[in-house]
């Protein structure tokens, strides 16, 4: 799968590096070929090279507008080799084919971000630069191309290691990036559009993914919103499909997304679990020997939270736990299946949205989470750290019991998908008190005792249950007084990563109240 380099154009406008990556391969015998500008940067470095306009025949013209544009060139990107068809076509129009090619675009973004007037915008946007990338990374099977002075150095490597051959799989990721840049370059140039002509609906296309729903407004009924699809086959609200019920709105599809994913956490085979989501936050989730118990036993934490809530489920709905479901007021469900009984309890709610997948969310899966920023983005990796690949620690004196060891767990997968500060407390593998999005852990700990104490009100019980519960964290106790209030609501065993600077006084605290603590080194900050 070695392609040897024999032939290269270069056309690039930053040209850093370019000079001694040129060197590099004259040295190594390859024929240089490039447009006006960086054909000027080889020569002045004193290599040979050939004009684009002298292999076509045709100068560069309409102020370089056309100068690549040209079957002679892109013949040789685009040519397939071992095709019979392709080569007697560049035998007979004396095409010669390109195996690299080093092209970077024209600074769109840098003129735009330095404020260009609006023809100096248009003039600096490249059409015959992304041709050529795209025609070359469409043809990586012989060629390679390379879209910034970032990438020359590892190129260079790579020659020297395969006596002047590129392997298949560097010519495949070098066209991954091309494809990206040209993606990314088309959409500042959109973008730049809407910008300039106070476009109040941007086209979304540009963020990637295809329009899979306009919808009559976004978070508030002031904003607009679309719906896009990426086309990652993971199993989730994007991909599922809608069995029934209204069209889902913005903080639907949101909210859905934030249940799917927590009920992916629990693996099937091992227990039934169901989330109860309001808000994008876990408002009740439980295990059990079944749906219908798991259900049950998440909306007893806070019945009045899940009121119009969100209910995924982590196995195929089965009629008992549906009809539970129906006896409260819910936006939508979610599930990796369900029976025709299932469906026809569902079928006598006209509006419950009911969403069936082929499988469960991996909570494993690695993938961009990605959130818009004034003028930016901000992207990172997927938080896929799971619970059960994780080293756990016991700091305290105590050690926890099977018992607590198991609702810790829980609690832990539970902490991992509520905004932070999130506090969790859990009895019996069912959330008892959730505490989400404060300001202050102590206020999060505080919330999630006074939910307790509220549902045990309701239930006309003596004690609330985070008496005898455990508590998980989703990032460290800064100071003592978060387990403190943890202690105080009757947790007997706390789970959270650990690493503060007063780790000592927050595990001295623990053993003074004969706590169990557990750290996992890993935190879980969801904002
Ligand atoms: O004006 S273009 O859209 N038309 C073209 O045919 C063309 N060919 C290469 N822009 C074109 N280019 C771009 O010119 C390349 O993407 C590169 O950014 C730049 C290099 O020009 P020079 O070699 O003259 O500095």
């Amino acid at each position: 799968d070695l392609v040897p380099v024999r032939r290269a154009l270069l056309s690039v406008s930053d040209k850093v590096g370019l000079a001694a990556f040129a060197r590099t391969l004259a040295a190594s015998g390859v024929e240089l070929v490039s447009t006006g500008g960086t054909s000027r940067a080889i020569a002045e470095a004193g290599l040979a090279v050939t004009d684009v306009a002298d292999i076509t025949g045709f100068p560069e013209i309409m102020d370089g507008r056309v100068k690549t544009l040209h079957p002679l060139v892109h013949g040789g990107l685009l040519g397939v080799r071992d095709d019979p068809g392709h080569t007697a076509a560049m035998e007979t129009h004396g095409i010669r084919p390109f195996d690299l090619v080093v092209i970077n675009l024209y600074p769109f973004e840098e003129v735009r971000f330095a404020g260009g007037d609006y023809p100096t915008t248009v003039e600096n946007v490249d059409i015959g630069g992304p041709a050529m990338v795209r025609a070359a990374a469409k043809n990586h099977a012989y060629v390679a191309v390379l879209t910034e002075p970032a990438d020359y150095a590892r190129v260079l490597e790579a020659l020297a290691g395969n006596a002047g051959g590129l392997p298949y799989r560097l010519r495949q990721e070098l066209a991954a990036k091309a494809f990206a840049r040209t993606a990314a370059y088309d959409a500042a140039i959109s973008g730049w559009f809407a910008e300039t002509l106070a476009l109040d609906a941007p086209d979304y296309r540009a963020f990637g993914g295809r329009l899979a729903a306009e919808m009559r407004y976004g978070e508030n009924p002031h904003q607009s919103a679309g719906f896009y699809r990426s086309g990652e086959k993971r199993h989730g609200v994007a991909t599922a499909r809608q069995v029934q019920g209204k069209q889902l709105s913005y903080n639907n599809i949101n909210d859905t997304d934030a249940a799917f994913e927590l009920a992916g956490e629990f693996d099937p085979a091992r227990t039934a679990a169901v989330a109860i989501i309001k808000h994008a936050n876990p408002c009740g989730v439980a295990e059990g020997a079944d749906l219908k118990e798991a259900y049950l036993k998440a909306l007893a934490c806070d019945p009045v939270s899940a009121f119009g809530g969100i209910v995924a489920l982590n196995r195929a709905l089965d009629a008992e736990a549906a009809e539970e479901i129906v006896k409260t007021f819910t936006e939508v469900i979610i599930a990796p299946g369900a029976n025709p009984e299932a469906e026809a309890v569902i079928a006598a709610k006209k509006n419950l949205r009911l969403l069936l997948t082929d499988g469960l969310p991996d909570p494993r899966a690695g993938g961009l989470a990605v959130k818009s920023v004034a003028g930016g983005l901000l992207v990172q990796s997927r938080d896929n750290a799971v619970i059960d690949d994780l080293d756990l620690k016991v700091v305290t004196r105590r050690a926890p019991d099977a018992r607590e060891m198991a609702d810790l767990r829980f609690a832990f997968r539970v902490a991992k998908h509520v905004k932070s500060n999130a506090i969790v407390y859990a009895r019996d593998l069912a959330t008892v008190g959730i505490g989400a999005g404060q300001m202050s852990r102590v206020d999060s700990s505080r919330i999630a005792a006074r939910k307790a104490l509220d549902a045990a009100e309701a239930k006309g019980l003596a004690e609330p249950l985070t008496k005898g519960s455990v508590v998980a964290s989703d990032a460290f106790f800064p100071f003592a007084d978060g387990l403190l209030a943890a202690v105080e609501a009757g947790a007997t065993a706390v789970i959270q990563p650990g690493g503060s600077m007063r780790d000592d006084e927050v595990i001295a605290a623990a053993d003074e109240h004969g706590i169990a603590m557990v750290v996992t080194g890993i935190r879980h900050f969801r904002h």
